[in-house]
């Protein structure tokens, strides 16, 4: 398994992340790889994960030259050579026991798995009530023109099998916090089975999402997938 997590000024919260996912793949009996994705950070993320690397052979640390956590989050499921490939944000913020959830015995047949904070069975820890109801305003927009049915597209864990992951990202056009939404899509047209996984989210208030300008960058992004799709951007090539 590749374990992929892209990472922006997350000095702080890089460390225990790290530390927890390293005890937790110590005693799985599968082999496995951690890259961590850093672009822009202005503090010490890039050197604090270099050190980590004399400890753990089965880390690997990638600066990427484009900004955005889109363009972290292609360059590291691209780079990763799993036979299943799962996105992680820095600050864990579910328990990485709920990895095993995304991940086969427990999950079989699937092309790609997401983590869902709004499933029967999920728990939200601490999650303030203007952010979740921003949340939920924006997954209407989102419902209403790209993806129906799916109810929480933005959650920062995702496992996709290698081959798919090697399709998918390889036509993703938006670079930022929207990424997801792209994928889903194009995953969506493409008939690939979506499972969702209810899992415990902490809330953490360290959080890199500015509420309005990340949200009204969204809604324009969502627009722009909708636009590209009428337009057939996303057609297969002839
Ligand atoms: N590499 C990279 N990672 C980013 C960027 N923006 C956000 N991230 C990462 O995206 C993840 C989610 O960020 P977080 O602040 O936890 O967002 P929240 O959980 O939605 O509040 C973290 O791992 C961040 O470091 C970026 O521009 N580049
Ligand atoms: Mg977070």
């Amino acid at each position: 398994m590749s374990i992929v997590i892209p990472a922006h000024n997350e000095e702080n919260r890089l460390p225990q992340t790290l530390g927890q996912i390293f005890a937790f793949l110590e005693n799985q009996s599968y082999t496995s790889e951690v890259i961590i994705v850093e672009n822009g950070s202005s503090d010490r993320t890039l050197e604090l994960a270099q050190e980590f690397t004399s400890q753990h052979k089965n880390l690997i640390v990638i600066r990427e030259e484009l900004r955005g956590k889109g363009n972290a989050v292609r360059r590291g499921l691209l780079d990763a050579r799993g036979e299943y490939r799962f996105i992680c944000d820095a600050d864990l913020s579910m328990p990485i026991n709920e990895v095993q959830k995304f991940l086969p015995p427990v999950l079989n047949d699937f092309d790609i798995a997401i983590g869902t904070r709004e499933a029967p069975g999920a728990i939200r820890f601490n999650e303030p009530p203007y952010r979740h109801w921003g949340g939920r305003a924006i997954n209407l927009v989102i419902q209403l023109l790209i993806l129906p049915g799916l109810n929480d597209t933005q959650c920062g864990f995702k496992c996709f099998r290698a081959e798919i992951a090697e399709n998918l990202f390889r036509q993703q056009t938006l670079t930022g916090w929207s990424f997801d939404i792209e994928l889903l899509y194009l995953a969506r047209r493409k008939r690939l089975s979506i499972k969702e996984i209810p899992i415990q989210w902490y809330f953490d208030a360290d959080s890199k999402v500015n509420a309005i300008r990340d949200a009204l960058h969204m809604i324009g992004d969502i627009f722009r997938i909708h636009m590209n799709a009428l337009r057939g951007r996303y057609d297969p090539k002839p």
